[in-house]
């Protein structure tokens, strides 16, 4: 058993179906600690980074339309982003998330619950959970700064005059 933290996105399509609550009451059953939330418009840049090893696959252009709500209407382009830390939680929150296509998926997780293929093939899967440590610390660290946690989960620097932190680079 390790602490660890990941990260959540609660992708446009959960948002545009109204099902962020039942996704969160789930991770919450799981008793994990919610240490960072916020709603984020995410911009071409922040997304092609958090998919950047996913850059040479063929439906790398959708996933990023997906990811920035472009195929959910104007009013869901918008991710909620969560980070939760609890015991061994990447494994269990990919656990509770079900397989990557939610046709593939357990119909009891949330991916095959709430998630589908469009006719024309797009995986659209409800939430993103990252995948191991590694992947973890660099998609917090994106995707937040320190003073958005509840506490120092990770090494620090200060930055500016005004005090601000930063994560220290490894
Ligand atoms: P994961 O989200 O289960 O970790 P990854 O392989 O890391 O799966 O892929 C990231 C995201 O890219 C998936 O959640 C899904 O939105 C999208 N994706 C993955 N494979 C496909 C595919 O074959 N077709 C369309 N989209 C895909
Ligand atoms: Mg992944």
């Amino acid at each position: 058993m390790s602490l660890q933290q990941t990260l959540v996105l609660i992708k446009p399509d959960a948002l545009q179906r109204g099902v962020a609550g039942h996704i969160i009451n789930r991770l919450a059953h799981a008793h994990l600690r919610m240490v960072g939330a916020k709603v984020v418009k995410v911009s071409e840049k922040l997304a092609r980074e958090h998919y950047k090893s996913l850059s040479d696959k063929p439906f790398f252009e959708e996933l990023i339309k997906y990811i920035r709500g472009r195929l959910h209407g104007e009013e869901h382009s918008g991710v909620l982003a969560i980070v939760y830390q609890g015991e061994d939680v990447i494994a269990k929150v990919r656990e509770i998330a079900g397989a990557t296509n939610p046709e593939q998926a357990h119909p009891k997780s949330l991916r095959g619950a709430y998630g589908r293929v469009t006719t024309k093939g797009q995986i659209e899967n409800v939430i993103h959970a990252s995948s191991d440590p590694q992947e973890a610390e660099r998609e917090i660290k994106l995707w937040f700064s320190p003073y958005e946690l509840t506490h120092v989960i990770f090494p620090v620097k200060s930055v500016s005059r005004n005090g601000k932190k930063d994560w220290r680079l490894k």
